[in-house]
């Protein structure tokens, strides 16, 4: 590839620059003026070179060591190093540390600690540029101790299953913290793994700018055209600690002095001196004005002050705002859908009515997923907006989170609400916080068939909305009736911030009721009052609702039945409301007791309104134990159903 003498000039300021800049922060470690720093320093080559191949508008996922990406997509200076200093006027307000942050007005996506996070949003983004038809390419950092985690794996088998046009770029220094490559993985290169994904791979000298350049962009136009996934591994070395505290000892000597000599700055330096490109006087001329512009970057910024905040700023930024626009419902045409239908009717008037949504999951396409709901949905929307996936939750999840930044509205189906366990990391880490860390909202809805009660054992029934309950940052839905399920999952479509729409899988079939053929949506938030009463409020949700109506059947009390319909927003005023008016509560839930949502209401009731009772708030929730296979254990002695009236009874007397 032909390079032009002014094109090897810019790449020789890009990546002299990132070194000018950390030398720079290096000091002001030592002075105490930055709190942390990982250096990058003998790895430019890898973050400048690929990004000089890459157009401004190919997104690109960087790691703690890419210092170069910002200094070469030319971030707003003065902006970088007040994220950097942690002053006012950063990118996370504060929020987050050195190099957690992106730009994405200058498409770079920021990391968050847990490494390979960020690929399969990487592939989020592929997936989004390929149905849309633009010729972008997604490129993503990951050093070589990161590639032991499962979501390295997800992701580019995912990618490769989807031909995605996503460059996984594997920065292979040497060591992750104390631990040598030879600890982390036992192949020869891990560019050799792509054969395993039936994708292409390639080892590159990472220390050589100019191959770095090359080969990212040799691929890089291969993708717009025909994308797919490729494993590029950049073999480099960590010439520092792992960050410059943590110090560098187990590190032989020898290592680090063989491969100082290996830096890529030299080498280019050296390179073009030879060509006659630069000369002597025009490097000490660049390094002398580059660094009088950081020293006074620096110096504006060292004065400024550290973020501040308020409560009240803080907890405004967890959600992005609702936006949400009522749909009234239309009763005149109506029909008699069981619950399982009106999820699925939700859903197909979505995806009929609005072309950004798209639904992900295993088995969900021909086969019309486990539970049927979207039956029929591939021949109406096509392949491309109802995606069978490979069995990656975790993968899937984060493909939905980039998608979200890119204007979708993904939908994603666990198979059972028991398997996202293994997409834990991407909803917590991932979906709940990024509206918080820079404000970027995510609009995924993660569609889970939970509960027990069907035989199905303890990894197929489990009752996991208090996994999530304790995140800032998730909305949790959990409908009881076919009406609220269409409309709760209409409105979860639309929200701009991660929703969980649990549906219990005893409910499918076993409920129907007549609901309006059109669409409509229900507010999040909003509870339900079932059924009036004076002597005693049971809150539930749920399969609860149900047993709490089979209860009411049989009973002399007056009793007010609340459906919470979301746990997250909680309704805190209507059950408050309730409460100061019976003041007595039972608080009823499948999950199991220690840590359940109840535990979460029965504090909120007696904190807030402890002079209205008349007895202590009631717990009554399935026992602290897996859930058993045996239909016979489940029913008699797990699920608590069959002490409703017990509790009532015990609470009436008291
Ligand atoms: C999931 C997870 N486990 C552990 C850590 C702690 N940690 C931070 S960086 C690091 C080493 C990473 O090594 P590598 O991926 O090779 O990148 P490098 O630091 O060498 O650039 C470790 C163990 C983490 N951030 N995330």
């Amino acid at each position: 590839m032909k390079i032009s003498s002014n094109d090897l000039l810019e790449l020789y300021h890009l990546l002299k620059f990132p070194r000018l800049i950390e030398e720079k922060m290096l000091l002001l470690l030592r002075q105490g003026k930055l709190s942390k720093w990982f250096s990058g320093i003998g790895q430019e080559a890898i973050s400048v070179g690929s990004m000089f191949a890459l157009e401004n508008e190919d997104v690109v996922f960087p790691m703690h060591r890419n210092l170069g990406v910002f200094t070469s997509r030319k971030v707003d200076l003065e902006r970088l190093f007040s994220q950097l200093l942690g002053r006012e006027g950063g990118f996370t307000k504060g929020r987050d540390r050195t190099f957690h942050f992106g730009a994405m007005e200058y498409n770079i996506i920021g990391m968050i600690s847990h490494l390979a996070a960020m690929l399969p949003v990487a592939n989020g983004f592929a997936l989004s540029y390929k149905l849309k038809k633009e010729k972008k390419v997604a490129l993503s950092f990951i050093g070589e101790g990161a590639t032991s985690e499962g979501d390295f794996h997800e992701a580019i088998n995912l990618a490769s299953v989807w031909n995605l046009p996503v460059i996984f770029l594997i920065e292979n220094n040497g060591y992750g913290l104390s631990t040598p490559s030879s600890d982390q993985y036992n192949c020869k290169n891990l560019a050799d793994r792509a054969k395993g994904y039936g994708i292409k791979g390639e080892i590159i000298d990472g220390n050589n700018v100019l191959e770095v350049y090359t080969v990212i962009k040799k691929y890089a136009d291969q993708l717009r055209i025909n994308p797919a996934p490729v494993i590029i591994e950049a073999k480099t070395f960590r010439v520092r600690g792992h960050e410059e505290a943590s110090g560098i000892k187990y590190v032989p000597k020898k290592l680090i002095n063989e491969w100082k000599k290996k830096d890529p700055i030299l080498w280019y330096e050296k390179y073009l001196l030879d060509k006659n490109i630069i000369n002597n006087s025009d490097i000490k001329e660049f390094e002398e004005n580059k660094n009088r512009e950081i020293t006074s970057i620096i110096d504006k910024v060292l004065i400024k002050k550290v973020p501040i905040s308020t409560v009240e700023k803080e907890l405004n930024d967890v959600f992005s705002l609702s936006s949400f626009k009522e749909i009234q419902p239309d009763f005149k045409s109506t029909e008699i859908r069981r619950f399982v239908d009106a999820i699925k009717d939700g859903l197909f008037l979505k995806m009929k009515e609005d072309p950004s949504t798209i639904i992900m999951g295993q088995d969900i396409a021909e086969y019309g997923g486990v539970f049927k709901v979207t039956e029929g949905f591939i021949e109406e929307f096509g392949e491309d907006r109802v995606r069978n996936t490979p069995i990656t939750e975790s993968a899937v999840i984060g493909t939905a989170l980039g998608m979200s930044m890119q204007g979708y509205k993904p939908i994603v189906e666990m198979q059972f609400a028991d398997f996202v366990s293994n997409g834990f990391n991407q909803i917590v880490n991932n979906l709940a916080k990024t509206h918080y860390r820079w404000g970027k909202g995510v609009n995924v809805t993660l569609r889970l068939p939970t509960g027990a009660g069907i035989g199905a054992g303890p990894f197929h029934s489990q009752s996991n909305e208090s996994w999530f309950f304790h995140t800032p940052g998730l909305k949790i839905v959990y409908p009881s009736n076919p009406y609220d399920a269409k409309g709760l999952l209409s409105s979860s479509i639309e929200e701009n911030n991660p929703v969980l729409y649990f549906e219990h899988k005893g409910l499918y079939r076993s409920i129907k009721e007549e609901i309006p053929k059109k669409s409509y949506n229900i507010e999040l938030g909003k509870l339900k009052i079932v059924n009036q009463g004076s002597d005693l409020t049971i809150v539930t949700y749920g399969m609860g609702v149900i047993w709490a109506k089979e209860y009411l059947k049989n009973t002399n009390y007056s009793i007010e039945l609340l459906d919470l319909r979301c746990l997250l927003p909680l309704d805190l005023q209507g059950i408050l409301k309730s409460v100061k008016k019976t003041n007595k509560v039972l608080v009823l839930h499948e999950d199991n007791l220690t840590g359940g949502i109840g535990a979460e209401i029965s504090a909120l009731i007696t904190e807030k309104c402890f002079e209205h009772l008349d007895a202590p708030v009631v717990r009554l929730c399935s026992i602290d134990t897996p859930i058993p296979f045996s239909s016979n254990i489940e029913r008699d002695i797990y699920l608590p159903n069959l002490d409703i009236g017990e509790k009532i009874n015990y609470l009436m007397k008291y």
